[in-house]
């Protein structure tokens, strides 16, 4: 039976926290048991924002090591660097020249981070939907797992590629692109801010207290959590509007002790902060701790990071090229002789 296809990809803008773990790559882990898996490490959108070209350098290896030190399994899943596949950008550009500009500035994602950046926008961070559009299309991915934050550009992605190009473009029963369905994990699917429980945990926010990194020492995780934001009620609940800060430290809790919802409720719930904050660190150090110990074998060894980055660039450049010559000789660009 010929296995479905997913792909997804986290962007090296910093180190992984928490929230990419719980609402992506976690469940990647299992995908790849089940699917055909591509799982990429997406520079070109880290460069969308003002960047260090040697954290950027860093931060690409790193993550591809965090994601086996996840679970990711090189002999069950291709992964790699999206600048490294060159059709990305390629892609990127022609599915731009039939992109309605309007589509793009209605994204929630676009609003937020240009607000943050006053007049220092980039055409690229604009962009981004747009190449994240290209990123999934190009496999023809069956399946994206994303966090409800990316669920709009994934709606994006399948619209550019429906009413687009193969409507446009494509024949009847030849369509030029797969339609990708979003696959979105309800548990974990927001981990928010530890300094506010109505912010998503997010690599870039200034303030390092506000997310877990999956590096974190015991101590500084200890620290983190000693100080994250509560409220003055006593006993833990999930869903109350007023207490967002309770479902949110409650919902990892629940995740990363392996109990699920409703016996760390039953756990929780008479729980004043005081019992709660210790139990939450002493989870959550366990949690992290193999994938601490993996990361440091797997980071200590470059060529063999570096091989496995190869062989899945190799897989990656194939399914792409196939994709592009779709496309290149549906728009009417000559194809090489
Ligand atoms: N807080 C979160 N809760 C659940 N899932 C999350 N993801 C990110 N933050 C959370 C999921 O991780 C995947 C990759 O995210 P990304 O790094 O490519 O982009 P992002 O969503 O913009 O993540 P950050 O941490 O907020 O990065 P910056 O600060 O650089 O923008 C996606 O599947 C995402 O849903």
């Amino acid at each position: 039976m010929v296995r479905k296809r997913v792909f997804s990809g986290v962007q090296p803008t910093g180190e992984l926290h928490l929230g990419n773990w719980l609402g992506a790559i976690r469940n990647w882990v299992d995908l790849q048991k089940t699917h055909e898996a591509f799982f990429c490490v997406v520079d070109l959108h880290a460069i969308t924002v003002p960047h260090d070209p040697n954290l950027l350098a860093q931060s690409s290896i790193s993550t591809a090591a965090l994601y086996m030190a996840c679970g990711i399994d090189s002999k069950l899943s291709s992964i790699f660097l999206q600048s490294h596949i060159p059709a990305h950008s390629e892609l990127c550009w022609l599915l731009n020249c039939v992109t309605p500009l309007n589509w793009l500035e209605r994204m929630i994602q676009f609003k937020e981070k240009a607000l943050k950046q006053g007049d220092n926008i980039s055409v690229g961070l604009l962009d981004y939907p747009v190449l994240m559009a290209a990123d999934i299309l190009l496999y023809d991915s069956d399946l994206v797992p994303v966090g409800e934050d990316q669920k709009q550009h994934l709606e994006l992605a399948r619209d550019i590629a429906q009413s687009r190009i193969n409507s446009r473009f494509g024949k009847e029963n030849e369509p030029i692109f797969k339609i990708p369905k979003p696959l979105i994990m309800q548990e974990g699917a927001k981990i928010m801010s530890l300094a506010d429980g109505n912010n998503k945990m997010s690599k870039s926010d200034p303030n390092e207290s506000s997310r877990i990194g999956l590096l974190d020492p015991p101590d500084l995780i200890a620290k983190k959590i000693k100080r994250a934001k509560t409220d003055s009620q006593f006993g833990l609940e999930f869903d109350n509007p007023n207490r967002p800060e309770a479902s949110n430290l409650l919902t990892i809790y629940s995740i990363i002790s392996g109990l699920g919802k409703d016996k760390a409720l039953k756990e929780c719930s008479e729980m004043g902060w005081g019992q709660f904050k210790p139990l939450l660190t002493e989870a959550t150090i366990s949690a992290l701790e193999p994938i601490q110990i993996h990361y440091q074998e797997l980071i200590k060894n470059p060529k063999e990071l570096n091989q496995v980055l190869n062989e899945g660039k190799l897989k990656a450049n194939e399914i792409a090229e196939q994709t592009m010559n779709r496309l290149r000789k549906a728009l009417g660009l000559q194809l090489q002789a």
